[in-house]
């Protein structure tokens, strides 16, 4: 039975579909600060992740055996909200380790190429590497990433995590980070046949499809603990491209398509930061990481599900 914090957040809202699907509707509880705006289906409880004492009673309530904890600030926002992140991420973080540690629950929550920063080594970034990220996005994962590893070591909770890249999606838009340029052009291809870019031509980060971020998270849930080696920071990567290549990858379907640039300066400082290709070879070896998605065929079916979403012949 499987307990999901930030479950209205980008990954959360597919997450708990994914989840429903493997596990079954009703050992999935999707938990989040705010009311969904149309029905969930499935169990739901309001929860604020620094509320350790109604986390606990929830997670207790409903017989968690496995937390996943998605609720957290992205990377721009926690710019802008440098203490408020600091207290969401790490105050959110600590009370899910704690209660699934109190409770015997296995443990997953996501870090991200930017726990990564500008002295990482840029491309096929190591596992294993410098981490002096600049952004209190970037201190929070690496500090999650020790956090998993030490409630590993030293109570030996079932803690496991990927550094994820850029997620494109079509369902919950992202709220708050620097690669949502990545997903907001396909709306605005769709809604308004052009895409005014906040991060600057030549930007080179990694990405990769929803349906194989969710799919790298069951399948690390799933794995043979006694085959891994790294626990709560796999490099987990489908693409790495910049702005231009994504929009020629939506002129293939759109030929009118066209992309400017106006950038912003916070966002394109952080995505500057951070590597443009990491090197995801340790979860392929550990648990068979692997991706169905390349940039074509994401495109591809971006467009055609957000016709739909968007209502758009
Ligand atoms: C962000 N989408 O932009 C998130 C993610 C690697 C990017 O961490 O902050």
């Amino acid at each position: 039975k499987i307990m999901v914090t930030g479950a209205l957040g980008q990954i959360g809202s597919e997450l708990i579909t994914k989840l429903q699907k493997e596990y079954g509707e009703n050992n999935v509880l999707s938990t989040d600060i705010r009311k969904p705006e149309k029905p969930v289906t499935g169990p739901f409880e309001i929860l604020d992740v620094t509320d350790s004492k109604r986390m606990h009673g929830v997670a207790k309530e409903f017989g968690a055996d496995t937390m996943m904890h998605m609720a957290a600030l992205l990377s721009a926002k926690a710019e802008s909200n440098p203490l408020f992140a600091w207290n969401l991420n790490m105050g959110g973080l600590m009370n899910s380790l704690e209660v699934s540690r109190e409770l015997g629950m296995q443990f997953f929550t996501p870090s991200s190429i930017g726990a990564f920063g500008p002295s990482t080594p840029k491309v096929d970034t190591p596992q294993d590497t410098l981490q002096r990220p600049t952004t209190m996005y970037g201190v929070n994962k690496v500090a999650g990433e020790l956090l998993c590893d030490y409630y590993f070591t030293r109570f030996g909770l079932d803690t496991r995590g990927v550094r994820f890249p850029g997620l494109i999606s079509y369902v919950a838009q992202p709220g708050g980070g620097t690669t949502d340029y990545a997903v907001d052009i396909y709306y605005k291809a769709l809604e308004e046949g052009k895409y005014e870019s906040f991060i600057a031509e030549g930007t080179r980060m990694d990405m990769m499809y929803m349906p194989d971020a969710l799919q790298a998270i069951v399948d690390l849930m799933e794995a043979d603990p006694a085959k891994l080696i790294h626990r709560n920071a796999f490099n987990v990567t489908a693409m790495s491209f910049e702005p231009g290549e994504i929009a020629a990858s939506i002129q293939k379907h759109l030929p009118e398509f066209n992309i400017s640039y106006d950038v912003d300066p916070v966002r394109q400082a952080i995505a500057d930061s951070w590597p443009d290709s990491i090197d995801p070879s340790a979860a392929v070896a550990e648990w068979g990481f692997k991706t169905t998605y390349d940039l074509d065929s994401m495109t591809a079916d971006m467009l055609e599900k957000l016709r739909t979403k968007l209502q758009i012949s």
